[in-house]
């Protein structure tokens, strides 16, 4: 099986860090680097959780990159706060050491080194804000050629995004909204963008069955590592409230590892970067091309993850 190249930034959420260690069991991926952005969450806690996620799941040959860029609108504290519970477990924390080490380049100039360094056309996943992609092709704009395609958790064309903010409208969704010029930038380029939008990811809430599953299943240390990871965050009970958490990040790494789990549809559109609706993406017929997955096939994506866990 030809292995696809993976560069992997993200922000170190809960549903980043769980990402990072799925990648880190497919058969069908090899991670060429890895980088972490202080986006929604601290940079200290969510670069030691990565590493450790590494040295426990990973076969070694990793650093993780520390990105200093810095964004327009912050995430909510609380939000922030979860990397230093993962980062806290015990099941990484068992060994008493960290063997991965940090990288000594910041996390943009690190993905320049790796796609120049991968032979092969590396495919980007990101589940934070664009930043240091932006930044990236700033510095090194013929990286551009290397690139096989951007697979982004960003963005909707509902009217509801996910950002309840003063001043806001209510129209954008987080990773946008960090950095919307980064989006943007990132939309002038010719990139072939994959959109994990809120359209799929409210498909796939944390929901109290869903935990129940992994906890009748925590004889498998894997499965156990998504159980406690979960446990951190708040289910889709009753109705949805800001901090619901859904699987954004997680959906589109599977949707990397097996794109069959899911329906996808070619929209040409812009990104606001300005003013109330700041960081909407909006659908435009002069806009450019992204392929929106819009639909999951929710029982075959947790099917999914949770036999990947069971492989750790
Ligand atoms: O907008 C979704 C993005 C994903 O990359 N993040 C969380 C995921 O990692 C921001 C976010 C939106 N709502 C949140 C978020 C919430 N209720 N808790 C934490 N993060
Ligand atoms: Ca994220």
């Amino acid at each position: 099986m030809a292995k696809k190249h993976i560069y992997f930034n993200h922000d170190g959420g809960v549903d980043d860090l769980i990402s990072l260690f799925l990648l880190l069991e497919m058969d069908n991926v090899e991670l060429t680097g890895v980088s972490v952005i202080p986006a929604d969450c601290y940079l200290e806690p969510a670069v030691f959780a990565s590493r450790k996620i590494i040295d426990r799941f990973g076969n070694g040959g990793l650093d993780v990159a520390e990105s200093n860029s810095r964004g327009k609108n912050p995430f909510p504290k609380d939000w922030r706060m979860h990397a230093f519970y993962v980062d806290a477990l015990p099941i990484l924390n068992e060994s008493g050491k960290v063997i991965t080490p940090v990288a000594e380049k910041p996390a943009h100039l690190h993905m320049i080194d790796a796609i120049r360094n991968t032979t092969e056309k590396t495919t980007l996943l990101f589940t934070g804000p664009l930043t240091d992609l932006a930044r990236a092709l700033d510095e090194a704009p013929e990286i551009e050629e290397k690139i096989e395609r951007l697979v982004w958790m960003g963005g909707t064309f509902r009217e509801a995004g996910n950002v309840h903010e003063p001043e806001h409208d209510g129209t954008a969704e987080w990773n946008v909204f960090w950095d919307p010029e980064a989006a943007a930038r990132v939309w002038e380029t010719n990139i072939e963008i994959d959109l994990v939008a809120l359209e799929s990811t409210n498909q796939v809430p944390l929901t109290p069955d869903v935990r129940e599953r992994w906890a009748k299943e925590r004889k498998y240390i894997g499965v156990d590592f998504l159980g406690q990871c979960y446990a951190m965050v708040p289910p889709l009970v009753h109705f949805s409230t800001n901090s619901t958490y859904y699987l954004w990040d997680v959906l589109t790494t599977a949707f990397l590892g097996n794109s069959d789990l899911v329906k996808v549809q070619t929209v040409n559109s812009i990104v606001i970067t300005d003013g109330p609706s700041q960081g909407r993406t909006v659908e435009t017929p002069d806009g450019r091309p992204v392929n929106v997955v819009y639909d999951v096939d929710r029982d075959a994506f947790f099917d999914y993850m949770t036999e990947l866990a069971k492989k750790a």
